[in-house]
């Protein structure tokens, strides 16, 4: 079996075709729950709707009070609470809209979400 002459210029290779086709990185993507007056629960997620891509983890952080990530669409299961220094995350592996709630700070009444409600657009 012949030796190549310049082994590491195929691994160099190997290396740069793994990075060229890996995914791309992409930065972590917060929704924060903020005091708004403007909601008569009090908060509101910002941004309310979030565009994103397939494979995007996305973390919800409290800027004031305690709420939760309750999925009100029925493409995704979540019911996870949160507050200040205890975020929760969720990876969205598929492109679709999914629309959660803050139980807490939020109604919802024939299918509309009205006060702390927010959405994933992920695609
Ligand atoms: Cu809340």
């Amino acid at each position: 079996m012949p030796v190549p002459r310049r082994p590491f210029a195929g691994l160099l290779l190997a290396a740069l075709l793994a990075l060229a086709l890996a995914p791309p990185l992409q930065a972590a993507v917060v929704v924060k729950a903020v005091a708004s007056d403007a909601n008569p629960y009090g908060y509101a997620f910002r941004p309310k709707t979030l565009p994103v891509g397939v494979g995007t983890k996305v973390t919800w952080k409290a800027v004031a009070g305690f709420h939760n990530v309750t999925a009100t669409s029925k493409n995704w299961a979540k019911s996870s609470s949160f507050s200040i220094g205890s975020p929760t995350s969720y990876t969205f592996k598929k492109a679709g809209t999914f629309r959660y709630r803050c139980t807490i700070h939020s109604s919802l009444a024939s299918g509309t979400c009205a006060g702390q409600c927010g959405k994933v657009l992920v695609g």
